[in-house]
């Protein structure tokens, strides 16, 4: 299946519900205020955020009303100013500047796709490559037993404390093992749940911290999950997460199992951190590298 049928397959469930209704705003309309403000209902619907919806209605606006098509032009009209805004977000995959050794350290809420997501990635990554995977959420031994079994199914070595260990002493030691042992990924999975948020993120920034300290050539990226169902709510999750931690990129998970898949781009327009991948299904192969056209064309149900 090429990439682009990948995302226009499983972004269905916001595609539809954009693409039908705006069918039904303009078939045999024109554009006007009636139609505009239909439109920008159905657009606040996906959880575009109201911004976002000022530009699109904009550019919708200027479309000619003899247009033959107009349906066809609006949904054209969206996909290009949606480019235009996700273009500068496309992150590229880990593994760009494949020469440099790395340290990822995976964060977010609990449930986001953290450790399905580290084994995705890890699958990509060609096998010559050494990869270790160290297991941080110390809390839940569930935890730590899923993220074994991915780092099994990949073949990669894997890392983990004892239950209830300080997660940055287990990141310490891991970090201690990928400079030993010459490794050329150290991927760190975290804990999403804590006390209260205060907490989490303050026991993240000490795992970077300890991280950062005892490895000071490789290059560390703290890498943001969000759950896609959550819509709007994930730009709450950015602000707890990014005003701390520095998040290198982002990646959103589940985008097949919702319609509110709009939100990707209020987080675009809001923030200047890349989004490195979107989750579109649980299999391995789900997992894909993000990119600006193939997410806005097909979120507009348009072709390739
Ligand atoms: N449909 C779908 N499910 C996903 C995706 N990514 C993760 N999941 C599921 O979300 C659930 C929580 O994932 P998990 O990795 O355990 O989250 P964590 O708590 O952040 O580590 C699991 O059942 C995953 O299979 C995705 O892109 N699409
Ligand atoms: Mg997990």
């Amino acid at each position: 299946m090429s990439l682009f049928s990948k995302f226009k397959n499983n972004l269905q469930k916001t595609s539809n519900f954009l693409s039908s209704n705006i069918l039904t705003s303009f078939q045999n309309k024109k554009v006007n205020a009636e139609t505009l403000e239909e439109l920008e209902a159905v657009l606040i619907s996906a959880d575009i955020s109201l911004d976002v919806v000022e530009k699109l209605i904009n550019s919708v606006r200027k479309v000619k009303t003899s247009d033959q098509d107009i349906t066809k032009t609006v949904l054209l009209t969206l996909a290009k100013e949606i480019e235009i805004i996700l273009q500068p977000r496309e992150g590229g995959s880990v593994e760009e500047n494949n020469n440099n050794k790395k340290i990822l350290i995976f964060v977010g809420v609990n449930g986001s796709g953290k450790t399905t997501t580290i084994g995705k990635i890890a699958n990509q990554i060609p096998s010559e490559k050494k990869v270790l995977i160290a297991a941080c959420d110390t809390f839940r031994a569930a935890a730590i037993d899923q993220l074994k079994d991915w780092a099994h199914k990949n073949q990669n070595d894997f890392f983990s404390g004892n239950a209830n260990q300080d997660p940055a002493s287990v990141a310490f030691q891991s970090t201690e093992k990928f400079n030993k042992e010459n490794y050329d990924y150290l991927i760190i999975d975290t804990a999403g749940r804590l006390s209260n948020n205060t907490n989490l993120v303050n026991q993240l920034v000490k795992l970077k911290n300890v991280v950062s300290k005892i490895n000071t050539q490789t290059i560390i990226e703290t890498v943001l999950v969000l759950d896609g169902t959550n819509g709007s709510n994930m730009i709450k999750q950015v602000e707890i997460f990014g005003k701390e931690l520095n998040v290198s990129s982002i990646i959103i998970t589940k985008l097949d199992g919702t319609a509110k898949g709009g939100a990707l781009i209020s987080i675009a327009n809001k923030y200047e951190i890349p989004i490195s991948y979107v989750g579109l299904g649980e299999k391995t192969e789900d997992l894909v590298v993000f990119s600006a056209k193939n997410f806005s064309r097909s979120l507009l149900n348009l072709e390739e």
